[in-house]
């Protein structure tokens, strides 16, 4: 049959002269490029747009018979396959990546040459897929890379917003939301499946465990071919688009009521229009609860519909179907599963459990308590009533089961002397204890299980019950992780210590990781052909660990010199982009400082901030010749806030209007540069990164889970200034902890310190001096930034929650470190290849060989090159 079709592939071509194959022998690819000008894009004449557009048509097809290839085979092997869960994926653009690890670069460079452009001008034109928010999304990108990479059967599973992540501008110095419309020209990497869909339902009624929903949505899939580095395996990402059943309701039209006849289509569609813009934040609307569920339930049926092309037992589904819910988002895939196996299905509650709880894992990224999804259960008994009755159900079964154990505990405690009602509750006080004394006693062994209740009391408001999806989520799964080995300690002694107690096996810890490719091999080229060279092959692409043979050049001053060059280029291609989007002049000889993340009070962008303006008094103060011996510095930020992230906000204010200053300031001249680069994202990262000297990752301890730029600069020789939180631990023990400017509070301190800060008075007189400054006026409106101020300075008002006074002083001093040994510049160049020749740990190819082996149990199942 393949024969037969390529045969009739070639005829069809011959007679279709622009349609030809390129690679194929039957056209060459600039002809192939021109063709696709002039028919797909209906254009006589080019532009580097058209040109973009034509060259990403011309890969898409190399690509889709790749993939092509790779899903038939692994269908026709039937192997296991993992699912990635994910509400977002940040995928930037797709044109270089997919160019190169096609290994296509050089016949590509050569027709686009031969038309007037270059691949890199080119990839310029390309939208960005923003579709995630930060470091989250961006994972869920770097692990389809790997898991490509890896011949791992699986799949991402997600959402096609219409509308990414808003794009920021800043307006007198203020952040601006825009929106994104990435889609106005069409998406060349992806591929519309209009035979591919399922229904999803939401409200309606549940009649004797029958669910008829009141609404209902078409969910369509579209595939996005991941292709892999140095393989022929294509993997997929699966992204659905939500559209109503009918486009129109038919009476309403012919009463002429036209806006309500369509106003059931839009509803349907708002379901996949925006991604939520917060980034372990607040969610809580019920549209993102549509969301989430809409996902899920359209992935679960299109593997159940897979599943069942090939088996009939479904018993099986563990062994072939690995699902992994990337943090709390897809978490209502536990009550999912369980409808379509009873519901559908017909199985039994017990054996349905089974298998679920066999098929599901969970990643917890964050502590923040606010990003710990909630949902009121009157929100969610109105939108899915037969999900909440699972639930529910689930909830009394687990409860039922740990009520012995919770029995006995009461037995062996001490009876207590007082009434049990008052010795719950110490710290009830006066009026307040006295209306709890009113309270009906609870059922004191009710009351140990509460601790474990899937449903659980807002403890705001306790008249309103909640549905902790966190807990739903670690009681239907297999394994529990979080994403660096102290943030998943801490969420055992924290968030989930009670159910860690009870079955610490389930617990593990999964170390995030990045892709090599992207995020070393193509945005630095220079720095990875010296790599190769240096290591004598590039299979470090593949195999990161190799990079530790860079270590012995460390101390080469040859390499040195070479490696120096590069960053030199590298800081003035970004310097160049500073000047255009800025228009902002900056120097390259100056020490490049980065802090590029989403813009939040843990990560402490103010501190930073707090940091610049006392470096600035200190040039002010300083005579001509104290001013000589200073380190020249070039701050960049770059970072969007939450849109409803009051804090945040005026984070981005206090940093542009320091920059309006000091920038300005003829005594500072190149001494020092704020450059506050708007609408921070994935691309602008690619040419940020790699000129980047030392970068910031200074959240209070504990905070960060993770972090994953912190491994991207690492990979790119720079240094880290930065807390013991998150990744920033393994990283110092990679790269030797003296290497690194270390600084601030252990994780472990930080709630002993929160509380005794109350009484905090013990300022240090540098940070005195900068919040003065800040109230003076120096920077603008001195009432905009009071609160600013009042939030981590008036202990009467908040008591520093990010302990920003308490770090300061550890902070400056390690300021002080970087610009010490700045001044040495081969001890420094020393330490930044010691960070590339240790960074192979974080790429994502180890992080997702061990989801592979020690949670999904999936192999590789390498499809062979044609
Ligand atoms: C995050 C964490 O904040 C971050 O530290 C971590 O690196 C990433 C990926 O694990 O996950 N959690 C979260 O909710 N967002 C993150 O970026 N948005």
């Amino acid at each position: 049959v393949t024969a037969i079709l390529d045969v009739a592939k070639t005829a069809f071509a011959k007679q279709n002269g622009a349609k030809l194959q390129p690679g194929s022998g039957q056209v060459s690819l600039p002809e192939d490029i021109r063709g696709k000008i002039l028919y797909d894009l209906g254009s006589k004449s080019s532009s580097p747009e058209l040109a973009y557009r034509a060259a990403a048509l011309s890969v898409r097809e190399r690509l889709i018979d790749a993939f092509n290839k790779s899903q038939e085979y692994w269908s026709s092997k039937d192997p296991k396959f993992a699912y990635y869960l994910s509400a977002e994926f940040l995928m930037g653009r797709s044109l270089t990546n997919t160019v190169y690890n096609l290994g296509l670069q050089g016949e590509y460079g050569a027709a686009l040459q031969e038309l007037g452009y270059s691949l890199e001008d080119l990839a310029d034109k390309e939208q960005n897929a923003a579709l995630g928010n930060g470091g989250l999304g961006r994972l869920a990108a770097c692990f389809i890379d790997s898991m490509a990479t890896l011949d791992l059967p699986g799949w991402g599973y997600g959402i096609r917003y219409k509308y990414g992540m808003f794009k920021q501008a800043l307006k007198d110095g203020h952040q601006k939301e825009l929106p994104d419309i990435w889609l106005t020209n069409g998406n060349p990497w992806e591929i519309a499946r209009p035979e591919i869909t399922y229904k999803v339902g939401f409200y309606g009624k549940v009649d004797n465990f029958k669910w008829t929903p009141a609404e209902e949505v078409i969910a369509k899939a579209y595939d996005n071919p991941i292709p892999g580095y140095g393989t022929a395996t294509v993997g997929n990402l699966r992204l659905w688009e939500a559209l109503p059943v009918a486009e129109l309701d038919l009476d309403k039209f012919n009463e002429g009521k036209f806006a309500e006849a369509v106003e059931g289509k839009r509803k349907a569609e708002d379901i996949s229009a925006v991604l939520y813009p917060n980034d372990a934040t607040e969610y809580g609307k019920e549209l993102r609860l549509k969301q989430q569920v809409f996902f899920v339930s359209a992935s679960i049926q299109d593997v159940l519909a897979r599943f069942k092309t090939k088996h009939s037992d479904l018993s099986e589904l563990p062994a072939k179907a690995a699902f992994q819910m990337n943090d709390t988002h897809p978490t209502i895939a536990v009550a999912e599963l369980m409808r379509l196996l009873i519901d559908q299905e017909g199985l039994d509650w017990d054996k349905a459990w089974g298998i679920t709880t066999k098929c599901l894992a969970f990643t917890n990224h964050t502590v923040m308590p606010e990003a710990l999804e909630k949902w009121p259960v009157t929100v969610m008994s109105k939108l899915l009533p037969r999900h909440m009755e699972i639930i529910d159900k689930i909830d009394s079964i687990w409860k039922d089961s740990l009520k012995e154990k919770v029995l006995s505990q009461i037995k062996s405690k001490p009876a207590p002397k007082k009434a049990p009602k008052a010795a719950a509750k110490p710290a009830a006080k006066g009026a307040k204890a006295a209306k709890e004394a009113e309270e009906p006693e609870e059922d004191p062994v009710e009351e140990a299980l509460s601790k474990y209740g899937i449903i659980m009391r807002n403890p705001y408001n306790k008249a309103e019950k909640l549905v902790n999806m966190a807990y739903l989520a670690v009681v239907g799964s297999k394994a529990v992780n979080g994403v660096a080995a102290i943030h998943s300690e801490i969420i055992k002694e924290t968030i989930f210590k009670d159910f860690y107690e009870l079955s610490p096996d389930k617990f593990q810890n999964k170390t995030n990781g990045v892709t090599p490719r992207r995020w070393l091999a193509y945005c630095n080229p220079q720095l990875a052909s010296l790599i190769t060279e240096a290591l004598g092959s590039n299979e470090w692409i593949k195999h990161a660990d190799k990079l530790q043979g860079l270590k012995k050049f460390a101390d080469d001053k040859g390499f040195q010199a070479k490696w120096r060059d590069i960053k030199l280029n590298n800081k003035h291609r970004l310097a160049a982009k500073i000047k255009d989007v800025t228009g902002i002049d900056v120097p390259t000889h100056a020490l490049y400082d980065i802090q590029i993340k989403r813009i939040h009070e843990y990560k402490r962008q103010h501190l930073n901030a707090f940091s610049i303006i006392h470096r600035y008094l200190q040039i002010k103060a300083a005579s001509k010749e104290e001013r000589a011996k200073f380190v020249p510095r070039v701050v960049v930020f770059g970072g969007k806030a939450a849109s409803a992230y009051y804090m945040a906000k005026k984070m981005i204010r206090l940093i542009t209007a320091i920059g309006s200053v000091v920038n300005n300031d003829p005594d500072v001249g190149d001494l020092l540069k704020v450059v506050f680069l708007p609408d921070y994202n994935v691309s602008l990262a690619e040419v940020i990164i790699p000129a980047a000297e030392v970068s910031q990752h200074i959240s209070t301890a504990g905070t960060e889970a993770s972090g994953t730029s912190n491994m991207k600069f690492q990979m790119n020789g720079c240094l880290i200034i930065g807390t013991m939180d998150g990744a920033n631990v393994e990283i110092a023990d990679a790269v030797g902890k003296e290497n690194l400017f270390v600084f601030g509070v252990d994780a472990k301190d930080v709630t002993r310190l929160r509380e005794e800060r109350k009484n905090f008075k013990d300022y240090d007189p540098r940070w005195t001096k900068v919040m003065d400054t800040l109230l003076s006026g120096k920077f603008g409106d001195k009432a905009y930034f009071q609160d600013v101020v009042d939030n981590v300075n008036d202990m009467t008002k908040s008591n520093d929650w990010f302990l920003l006074a308490n770090d300061f002083a550890t902070y400056m001093t390690a300021q002080d470190e970087i610009d010490a040994l700045y001044k040495d510049q081969d001890e420094w160049t020393r330490r930044s290849i010691l960070y590339t020749a240790s960074s192979g740990f974080f790429s994502s190819d180890r992080c997702i060989a061990q989801y592979a082996n020690e949670i999904w149990d999936v192999k590789p199942v390498p499809v062979p090159a044609s």
